[in-house]
């Protein structure tokens, strides 16, 4: 075994050799991770960004990808296409940030989409779609989650059993869902209103330490987009806004977005920046470093570590 350096930290390896350094996934580009631990092991849901030629985001299907050390990744292939799913406005590319979530043996899957205005449905809806292995291949269900329109899907279960989406649309929005994940089962609240309001708000990703809930999401505030989060006492707020712990990016890329996990005693933080793609901010790439709590649980500021 060696010492190796990924991302910032030092960690034991027993493999050799590894090339663990950001961004991880260098064989194409991959976006608005969401990283979950499941069966023992690290597994990422990025969405995957392409270039079309256009000067937009081009997104028409989902790898997954798992590591039990953080350095060495397996690309499980593509989990889900646009065009398995009906309701889909497949001319629009926009299978934007998803989320992954397990409950009882069933892996959920979560994705945002434009529905195709000839289904029946309008606008921005989020999908589910439903695997019996974290790895896929995920089956959508045949239409939208009705009640949700909004972008960014994010969920969390609570240590009671109940679980929530988040999403975003004009704001941060939470719900409760109903214990078959696929439907919500409470009037969506905002949860961001009495927070700063200049700049946009995406990306919420809620998770819990020590009874204290950590609705964070990114927010710009000057040019781009900084990581910002606020607390709470319950998984539907009020939450008290806190702060900034990633700062916006320096230079290239306009968007941020994250997702934080705890595995084998650490706390991470996933995010991505364009490092491959330098002149085109819609062409991401994923990457991780470590994420450290102050004693009074405030979150501290995370540097990017960019080799
Ligand atoms: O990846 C497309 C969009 O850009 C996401 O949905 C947002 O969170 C931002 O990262």
């Amino acid at each position: 075994s060696k010492i190796v350096f990924i991302a910032g930290i030092l960690i034991l390896s027993t493999t050799s050799p590894v090339t663990g350094q950001n961004p991880f996934i260098k064989d194409q580009f991959t976006a608005d991770p969401t990283a979950r631990v499941f069966e023992g092991k690290m597994y990422v849901y990025p969405s995957h960004d392409v270039d079309c030629g256009t000067d937009w985001f081009c997104m028409k299907d989902y790898h997954v990808f798992s590591s039990d050390d953080l350095v060495n990744w397996t690309d499980h292939g593509v989990i889900l296409h646009q065009n398995e799913v009906a309701w889909v406005d497949t001319n629009a590319n926009a299978m934007w940030a998803p989320d992954a979530i397990e409950r009882e043996g069933t892996y959920y899957f979560y994705f945002p989409a434009i529905a195709d205005t000839n289904t029946g449905f309008r606008g921005r809806k989020i999908g589910v779609a439903t695997s019996n292995t974290p790895y896929g291949p995920f089956s959508p269900e045949a239409e939208p989650m009705e009640g949700v329109d909004g972008i960014d899907p994010n969920t969390f279960i609570d240590e009671d059993g109940q679980a929530y989406l988040y999403w975003s649309g004009r704001g941060i929005w939470g719900s409760e869902l109903n214990s078959n994940m696929l439907q919500i089962e409470s009037e969506p609240e905002r949860l961001d209103e009495h927070h700063p309001q200049s700049g946009l708000r995406e990306g919420p990703f809620m998770f819990e330490r020590n009874g204290t809930y950590y609705l964070t999401y990114p927010r710009v505030i000057e040019n781009t987009e900084a990581l910002v989060y606020a607390t709470s006492d319950h998984p539907l707020g009020p939450f008290d806004y806190q702060g900034v712990f990633m700062d916006e990016h320096e230079s290239g890329c306009w968007t941020n977005h994250h997702s934080i996990v705890h595995y084998e005693g650490q706390w991470y933080l996933f995010y991505h920046h364009n490092d491959y793609s330098p002149d085109f901010d819609k062409n991401r790439s994923i990457r991780v470093d470590s994420l450290f709590f102050n004693p009074d649980g405030s979150i501290q500021k995370v540097e990017p570590t960019f080799r």
